[in-house]
């Protein structure tokens, strides 16, 4: 500790000759971070060699959400109160380090379950890296303007980063059609909680082989002399902003083969310094889990690099297969990679060129299996010029994974059937989960020394498991202290929003709250038609014995997804209607927050009273932040989809607020006819609610009747010649909504009940560590050592 003091006053001065004191806020983050960085590589140094010493795990992902790093990495090394109380004596606050962007590598559940995934790893000692990108810009940043979404760049390297380390004498070169470019490593220490074991993330880095050409800048054609850096560097300059969206654009497949490559050629090398060429402890000593199929490009290039040692294309195969896991992470078509085989061609031909063999390999082997010709033909990899992603990871994989029992089942049952038809035994489930170190430790002190109390040590840190022993001392005097920890998160979180977007919330109402991306699967919109119809309600005093409540949102929509903005639109003119309506603003409150990330869902989840999780039936493969509001004590205010029926199962049902359709009535109305306009029709509060998209109620920027709105309204009553009327039954599902959402504000009223439930669903949120889905990856799939 001392120590850290002294390294930072060290490098405040070197660095930028002032005393602590002095430094601005980004200069005392890169100090501070540096000052950590620098006590830790002892111990960073020592898992590297453990890690090279025994079989390991490769997490390839393109999105790791990793947030802020500073106060997560003081916290797991148990040092943040001693730091808080060092700098508060040179008269510095901690909360300086809210001026530092979060790292935001990710869009959304994925890129945040990737980095829950490196933290547990790294305390549950698993040896797991992770290998990524690093892009220049992160996702987004979300104004709202007049109701609307705005975007702008996420430069978050402007502060530097002091948590990562070039490694320019690790640089490789990746080579595409016409173009080659140098991969430099940047290393990320992840830093386990109550172990000295730090795992690692190389994030790669785009950049020009020849940085300036000289001979064209003295022949004053300076745009030339650059170009190549350009090209080079274009490649990791920004995230592509889709959440649950294929986007086949040249440079997204580049993006996805410029890191498969780099990390391919880096494990290949530390391989080849214990083993020289002989590969044949290659599958032995590595496995890599891809997640999803963003970087399923490594497939083929592992036999490219392989063949290029030596192997003939059937043996390099064999180890490829053995080598990799396949995590699947939506069922959503539109979310399924397809890749033009025209575009590979032109990008990655060879790459292409070895995809052809897999897949007329594959279909040579379902042939010896026996397998039916129809089935087959469902089977091909490369089907009428489209390579598709997922099913080449299938059969490329030793396992194959979904993320919550029931989305595994869908994948067995429908979307990859008749690979589990022929590959049973590859496939799985793992439950995602969350780190309780970030979303419970960190984010809720209060919560969080409540419960070291209850169950008597803060063994839960590093064991989740052992909250069930809250069951045990759920009384009156538990209950009332849980109350006040929640009424205390709450007044936090209304200061919060208060100075980042200017909203007054009232602490005192119920807090209901849905903050996710924005997508018409996870149904933003069906809860603010709910709104809509309890506002009318009130203002028909049809709704009697009402408890105050302030609807919380928040949500990026893809720049790209106008229904998406359209929706935002709507519940930002529904607040304006609402908050400003004398006979309501007391007791209906809604608020768009503006730029949801990893650092404003750590004050958002602590406070909520309740946790929106609507997503159709069948559509949300498993969803992490129901998790993070069920720890915090939140119930769910849901469907049974995703996770949420395993948090209803581990809760008990009568704990959560569940509602509408399920996966089978789903499937038996696709089947047997769906009808919303005859629902509309035939329920004239439905009607009023839906026509406000229509009647004049808000404005949608439009010419009345032709805007944005209309075509949301068209989205739920027309059928199209591309998709269906309500395609995620919003008009069947809202009856049985808005009638649990009044049960659950009824309920609320009775303080002591309420809170029950609360506590009901912390003792039971043990599961939902994702050091337990680490544990069971890495017994059950990797097969590496981990803590014992
Ligand atoms: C998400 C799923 O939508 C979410 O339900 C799940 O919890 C999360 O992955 C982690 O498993 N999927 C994506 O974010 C995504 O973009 C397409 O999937 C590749």
């Amino acid at each position: 500790m001392g120590n850290i003091m002294e390294k930072l006053e060290l490098t405040a001065q070197s660095m930028y000759c002032k005393k602590i004191e002095e430094l601005t806020p980004a200069e005392l983050h890169y100090s501070l971070g540096k000052a950590v960085m620098g006590e830790i590589a002892g111990n960073w140094e020592a898992s590297k060699i453990k890690h090279d010493s025994e079989r390991r795990a490769y997490y390839f992902s393109a999105e790791f959400l990793m947030g802020r790093m500073m106060y997560n990495n003081l916290y797991c090394l148990g040092i943040l109160e001693d730091v808080t109380k060092l700098l508060k004596k040179k008269g510095i606050d901690i909360n300086v380090f809210e001026d530092i962007d979060d790292a935001a590598l990710g869009n959304g559940g994925l890129g945040r379950l990737a980095a829950c995934f490196l933290d547990s790893a790294a305390t549950q000692e698993v040896p797991l890296d992770g290998y990524g990108i690093r892009y220049k810009y992160g996702l987004f940043k979300q104004l709202i303007e007049n109701g609307y979404q705005v975007e702008t760049a996420d430069n978050w390297q402007r502060f530097e980063d002091p948590w990562c380390n070039r490694v320019e004498d690790e640089a490789v070169t990746v080579s595409f059609k016409g173009q080659t470019v140098k991969a430099v490593p940047y290393d990320m220490a992840v830093i386990g909680c109550k172990t000295t074991n730090i795992n690692t993330l190389r994030l790669w880095q785009a950049e020009a082989v020849n940085d300036f050409d000289f001979t064209a800048f003295n022949n004053t054609e300076y745009n030339n002399a650059v170009q190549e850096k350009n090209d080079a560097e274009n490649i990791t300059k920004v995230l592509y902003p889709n959440d649950n969206k294929y986007e086949g654009k040249v440079l997204r497949l580049k993006q996805q083969y410029f890191f498969c490559s780099a990390s391919l050629q880096d494990i290949m090398r530390r391989y080849k310094k214990k083993h020289g060429n002989d590969f044949s402890f290659f599958a032995k000593e590595n496995t890599i889990q891809l997640n999803d199929t963003h970087p399923v490009s490594c497939v083929p290039e592992l036999v490219r690099l392989l063949m290029n040692e030596g192997f003939n294309f059937d043996d390099a195969f064999e180890i490829a297969r053995k080598t990799f896991n396949y995590t699947n992470h939506t069922v959503l078509g539109e979310a399924l990679e397809k890749w033009p085989a025209d575009l590979m061609t032109q990008v990655i031909p060879e790459i292409y060129h070895i995809i052809c063999l897999i897949a007329n390999k594959c279909q040579e082997e379902l042939t010896a299996k026996g397998v039916h010709e129809d089935t087959k033909a469902k089977m091909r990899i490369i089907d009428g010029n489209v390579v598709h992603m997922a099913r080449l990871a299938t059969y490329a994989s030793t396992y194959v994974n979904g993320v919550a029992e029931l989305h595994t089942e869908i994948l067995k049952a429908d979307v990859l059937k008749e690979w589990y038809q022929v590959y049973p035994e590859r496939f799985q489930n793992k439950t995602n989960g969350i780190t309780q170190r970030r979303w419970l430790g960190l984010c809720n002190p209060e919560l969080s020394a409540l419960i070291t109390e209850k169950v008597g040590s803060d063994a839960w840190l590093t064991d989740l498991s052992v909250l069930e022993k809250l069951n045990d001392c759920i009384d009156t005097r538990t209950i009332t202290k849980f109350n006040n920890i929640k009424k205390k998160k709450k007044q936090q979180l209304a200061d919060y929003i208060k100075k980042m977007d200017g909203y007054d919330v009232n602490p005192d109402s119920i807090y209901d709250i849905q903050v996710k991306r924005l997508h018409e699967y996870k149904r933003q919109l069906l809860n603010a038609f709910s709104i809509m119809t309890i506002y009318f309600r009130l203002k028909d005093k049809k709704l009697k014995n009402w408890t105050p409540t302030t609807f919380i949102f928040g949500a990026k929509a893809a720049p790209g997804y106008a229904r998406a903005k359209a929706i935002i639109k709507y519940i930002n003119e529904i607040a304006k209607l609402v908050n400003n309506d004398p006979e309501t603003k007391d007791l209906l409150q809604v608020y768009f927050i503006s730029n949801y990330n990893v650092s404003y869902a750590e004050k958002i989840v602590v406070a909520a009273d309740l946790s929106e999780q609507t997503s159709t039936a069948g559509l949300e493969a498993s969803g992490t932040g129901n998790m993070k509001f069920m720890l915090n004590g939140a119930p769910t205010l849901g469907t049974l989809d995703g996770a949420n029926v395993e948090i209803a199962e581990c809760a008990g049902i009568e704990n959560e607020y569940i509602f509408g359709a399920k996966v089978e009535d789903i499937e038996r109305m696709k089947k047997e006819g769906y009808h919303p306009k005859a629902l509309y029709d035939a329920n004239p509060e439905i009607k009023r609610v839906v026509d406000t998209l229509i009647d004049g109620t808000f404005d949608d920027g439009g010419a009345q009747g032709e805007g944005s709105f209309k075509e949301l309204h068209d989205s739920l009553l027309k059928d199209s010649s591309w998709q269906k009327a309500d395609n995620y039954f919003l008009i069947y599902d809202l009856p049985d909504y808005v009638d649990t959402k009044i049960r659950a504000n009824t309920e609320y009223a009775n303080r002591k009940e309420f809170g029950k439930k609360c506590l009901i669903n912390i003792a039971n949120a043990g599961k939902f560590s994702s050091d337990r889905t680490i544990l069971q990856y890495a017994k059950e799939i990797w097969h590496t050592s981990y803590k014992k």
